[in-house]
C-alpha cells in the first residue's frame, strides 16, 4: 500500500538512475506510478542550483501534489515510507545509515577517486603505516549495522536500495575494473554489505527492468585507463626482444643467442636485466626465438617467437601480447644494446604516451664503431614542438639525423592500448618499408604511428649506451661501471 498525495509521482531527475536510482528502483520494485521528467528546462525549473524558484537544490527532486522534496537521502525516505518500504524500519537509524552510506560512498569513494587513482589507493587501502584505512574504518561501522540479510532483516527497506544504488554507481565508476584487472575486491571483506546490494540485485523489478535507464548515462564519468594506472603505482613492466639470431656475429652466436654473446665478460642480456632492475623494473618479459632453450633468466617470464627466422621486430613483440594489459607502462628494449640505469630513468621519468630514447652524440659512437657512420645511421627528426616526426628511412645527410634511436622506448598504459589498435588496424597484406607485416621493422611501425597523428617524444641521452651488430663492436669501450651486474 502506497501513502502518496499524488495519482502519479514526478521524479525530476536526469536520464539515468544516478543519485535517484533507489527512488526509481523502489517506484519500479512496489508497481507506483512515477514519471520521470528528464528534460533540462523541466529540472532547472525545480533546482535553485539552475534558476529554480524553490527551496530544493539539485537533482533528484520528488513533487508529490503540492509536497517537493530534493537531497537524495531525504528523497529516497520519502519515497520509501510512502511506497511501504519502511515498515520495521527505526527512522532515526535509517537516517544515520543513509548518511554512512553518502559518507562512504560520495564523501569517501567519490571524491577520493576524484582525486586520482593513487588518492583512492590511500583511501581504500591505507597510507601503509599499517593502520586501518578510512574505507576500512566506514565499511566495519556500516557493516555492524546491517542486521542480515538486509539492513533491518528478511525484507528490503529503502536503506538497502540506497546502498545498492551506490553500490551500483562505484561499480561502473570503478570499482569493477579493480576486482577485475587489479583484483582489489575491497567489499570482500564485508559480506554483508555486498550480500545487501546482491539482494536487491535479485529482485524481479530489479532484475526485469527493461526501462531505458542506465546507472550512470555519461561514459564520461566513467574512470580510464590512467586512472587505473595510478592506482597501481604506474607499475612498469619491461619486454625485452631476445629472438634475433645475429648471424653477423657467427661463429660466437652459434651455440647462443645474440643477446648472451659476451661484451667485457657479460652476457648482453645481463647488462640488460641489470639496468632495468636498478631503476626499479622487475616484472621483466624475454620474447625469445632463435635457440630459446639456451636462454634462461632467473625471475623472468618468458615467450617463445616460433617463426623467429621469418620474422622481424614489431612481430616478436606481439608474441608478447598477453603481456600488453592496458594498466601497466611498457619499457621496449632490444636485447643487443647495453645501455646504463641513468637511461632507464631518463625513459621512466618521461610521461608521454610513447616515449623514444634518441643519443645526441651519437655520432662518436657509430664513427668509433664504422668508416662511413651515414651508411649505417638512421634519420630522425624533430619538430618545433618537439616531437619525433621521422624516424628510421635512409639519410642522404647528416641535417636529416637529429640523434640516433637506440632500440628502447616506453609506452603509457594509454599507449599500449594505441600501439594495439594500431597495429592491429594496419592491412597484413601490405607493403611497410619493403617488408611484409610480418617483417615490419620497429620504426616502421612509430613512423606509421607518427603518421597516424600519435604524438611520439624523444627522451634525449647523450652517450651512455652501445650496440653489438659485429664482432668489431665488442672492442668498443663503453663505460659499464654504472650497471650493477
Ligand atoms: N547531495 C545531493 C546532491 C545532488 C546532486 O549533486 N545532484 C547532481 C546530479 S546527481 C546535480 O545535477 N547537481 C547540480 C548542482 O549541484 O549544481 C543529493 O544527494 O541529492
Amino acid at each position: 500500500m502506497t501513502s502518496f498525495a499524488s495519482e502519479k509521482l514526478k521524479v525530476y531527475y536526469w536520464p539515468m538512475f544516478g543519485r535517484a536510482g533507489a527512488a526509481l528502483r523502489m517506484l519500479e520494485h512496489t508497481g507506483t506510478k512515477y514519471e520521470h521528467i528528464s528534460a533540462f528546462p523541466d529540472i532547472a525549473g525545480v533546482c535553485t542550483a539552475f534558476g529554480g524558484g524553490s527551496d530544493t537544490f539539485a537533482p533528484p527532486i520528488v513533487v508529490d501534489g503540492e509536497y517537493q522534496i530534493s537531497q537524495s537521502t531525504a528523497v529516497t525516505t520519502y519515497v520509501g515510507q510512502k511506497s511501504g518500504l519502511g515498515a520495521g524500519v527505526d527512522q532515526f537509524k535509517a537516517a544515520q545509515y543513509l548518511a554512512d552510506i553518502v559518507d562512504l560512498f560520495e564523501g569517501g569513494i567519490g571524491k577520493n577517486s576524484g582525486a586520482g587513482g593513487a588518492a583512492l589507493k590511500i583511501y581504500l587501502e591505507g597510507d601503509g603505516s599499517g593502520k586501518p584505512s578510512r574505507f576500512t574504518k566506514q565499511a566495519t561501522n556500516l557493516s555492524r549495522g546491517i542486521k542480515g540479510p538486509y539492513f533491518f532483516g528478511d525484507s528490503p527497506s529503502y536503506v538497502d536500495f540506497f546502498l545498492c544504488q551506490h553500490m551500483d554507481w562505484q561499480d561502473e565508476m570503478c570499482l569493477r575494473r579493480l576486482r577485475e584487472e587489479i583484483q582489489l575486491d575491497c567489499f570482500g571483506p564485508y559480506p554483508k554489505i555486498k550480500a545487501v546490494a546482491e539482494g536487491i540485485r535479485n529482485l524481479d523489478s530489479y532484475k526485469n527492468y527493461s526501462g531505458p535507464l542506465k546507472t550512470c548515462g555519461r561514459p564520461g564519468f566513467v574512470k580510464e585507463d590512467d586512472f587505473f594506472a595510478a592506482y597501481k603505482g604506474k607499475k612498469v613492466r619491461a619486454v625485452v626482444l631476445c629472438a634475433g639470431q645475429g648471424s653477423r656475429l657467427r661463429p660466437l652466436t652459434n651455440t647462443v643467442p645474440k643477446c648472451m654473446v659476451k661484451y667485457k665478460g657479460n652476457c648482453i642480456i645481463d647488462y640488460i636485466l641489470a639496468s632495468l632492475r636498478a631503476s626499479g623494473v622487475e616484472d621483466i618479459c624475454l620474447v625469445k626465438g632463435y635457440l630459446a632453450s639456451v636462454l634462461e633468466r632467473k625471475d623472468t617470464t618468458s615467450i617463445v617467437n616460433k617463426d623467429y627466422d621469418k620474422t622481424n621486430m614489431v612481430a616478436t613483440l606481439f608474441c608478447a601480447e598477453e603481456q600488453l594489459d592496458s594498466v601497466d607502462d611498457l619499457v621496449l628494449s632490444y636485447s643487443d644494446i647495453i645501455y646504463n640505469p641513468k637511461i632507464v630513468q631518463a625513459l621512466l621519468a618521461s610521461n608521454a604516451d610513447v616515449s623514444v630514447v634518441i643519443d645526441r652524440q651519437w655520432r662518436s659512437l657509430w664513427e668509433a664503431r664504422m668508416e662511413n657512420p651515414l651508411t649505417d645511421a638512421e634519420t630522425l627528426k624533430i619538430s618545433e614542438d618537439g616531437f619525433i616526426t621521422e624516424i628510421g628511412k635512409k639519410p642522404k645527410s647528416y641535417d636529416e639525423i637529429e640523434g640516433q634511436y637506440i632500440g628502447l622506448m616506453k609506452f603509457s598504459a594509454a599507449g599500449v592500448k594505441i600501439l594495439r589498435e594500431h597495429y592491429h588496424a594496419l592491412d597484413k597484406n601490405a607493403i611497410y618499408d619493403g617488408k611484409s607485416y610480418p617483417n615490419m621493422y620497429m620504426t616502421t611501425l612509430l613512423q606509421s604511428l607518427i603518421n597516424s597523428g600519435v604524438k611520439v617524444s624523444p627522451v634525449f641521452i647523450d652517450g651512455g649506451w652501445t650496440e653489438v651488430d659485429e664482432p668489431t663492436d665488442l672492442e668498443y669501450d663503453l663505460d659499464v661501471s654504472s650497471i650493477p651486474l
